[in-house]
């Protein structure tokens, strides 16, 4: 039993972007209370799902979303307490949410200058056996908040000024290879070639390495935050039934692709590093495969070969 064992200390994010913020004498405390928002979200959510049974939040709101999905009383509750927590910071302008199907414009006395793009519940079809779900964000900051357009929202990912997730339920560095992959193999009769090729080298290396372990929750919070600690790859790729996946651009992919490449991993699309990505609409989706460096090298490589 070291005192280690029984830190009290915490680093919280508040306390860490305070301690980031007094580096900084121009810095007017904006992206602080941003970020306090988003936590102040994250922390309702986090005991919102924690009592889901009990307050019988579980089951089908009876409404679908605009990907035509089934809704859960949790997505509901989530996205509306996310909305709300960023538009009573005052500092945002334009938010783009998985959960609706426009972007929702602030009111003019409650903007400031960023944009948020978010999914406030991925995973959803998760929560009624307890599997971990989260929620993902990203922040671009726009040019001119008094006016602000559908267009601040379409950046690409690697203009993103920071991206994160948080994780309900039950820093780091990237190995730089790992030996688990992650991908939904009932997909597996329509995959392109090299995602085929690709997961057949996992499971059988011909270079007398050790095949790869399958790890695959259908959470992708959980999934990229298991990548994060142990290295691998995770692949949303397109198939034929998904010419583009499932997965969506700006609050999936990008904050994920981010965070990666934050920790010295890659994130690719079959075509392009994710982050050069410029997305047309905001709801648009993309194929990903992210994880460690060396994993996305490889099936960069199969991609290069089919050009
Ligand atoms: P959701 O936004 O409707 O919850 O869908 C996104 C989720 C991701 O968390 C996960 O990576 C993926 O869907 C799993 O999809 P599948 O069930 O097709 O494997
Ligand atoms: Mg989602």
């Amino acid at each position: 039993h070291s005192a280690d064992a029984h830190r009290t200390d915490l680093m919280t994010i508040t306390r860490f972007v305070l301690n980031e913020q007094s580096k900084h004498a121009e810095s007017r405390g904006d992206f602080t209370i941003l970020l306090s928002h988003i936590v102040l979200g994250c922390k309702f959510v986090c005991s919102a799902v924690n009592k889901a049974g009990l307050a019988k939040l579980i089951g089908l709101a009876g409404e679908t979303n605009v990907q035509g999905e089934e809704q859960k009383k949790l997505d509901v509750l989530s996205n509306e307490v996310f909305v709300k927590a960023l538009v009573s910071s005052g500092r945002t302008c334009i938010l783009v949410s998985e959960e609706d199907e426009l972007a929702i414009v602030v009111e003019p006395s409650k903007r400031g200058k960023y944009c948020v793009v978010f999914d406030p519940l991925d995973g959803s079809s998760n929560i009624d056996c307890g599997v971990s779900i989260g929620t993902i964000f990203g922040i671009y900051m726009i040019k001119d908040h008094s006016e602000p357009k559908l267009e601040d929202a379409l950046q690409p990912g690697k203009d993103m000024v920071a991206a994160g997730y948080c994780m309900y339920g039950s820093s780091c560095t990237i190995p730089k290879k790992g030996k688990i992959y992650s991908v939904n193999e009932g997909n597996a009769r329509n995959w392109d070639a090299p995602t085929a090729k690709y997961v057949e080298k996992c499971k059988f290396p011909k270079d007398g390495s050790s095949a790869k372990s399958l790890r695959y929750i259908g959470s992708m919070v959980a999934d990229v935050h298991r990548t994060l600690l142990y290295g691998g790859i995770f692949l949303y790729p397109a198939d034929k039934k998904s010419p583009n996946g499932k997965l969506r651009v700006l609050y999936e992919v990008f904050p994920m692709s981010f965070l990666m490449e934050q920790a010295g991993g890659q994130a690719f699309t079959g075509k392009e590093r994710a982050l050069d990505l410029v997305p047309k609409k905001i709801h648009e989706r993309s194929p990903i495969f992210l994880g460690s460096y060396d994993d996305v090298e490889e099936i960069k490589a199969l991609y290069a070969e089919e050009q």
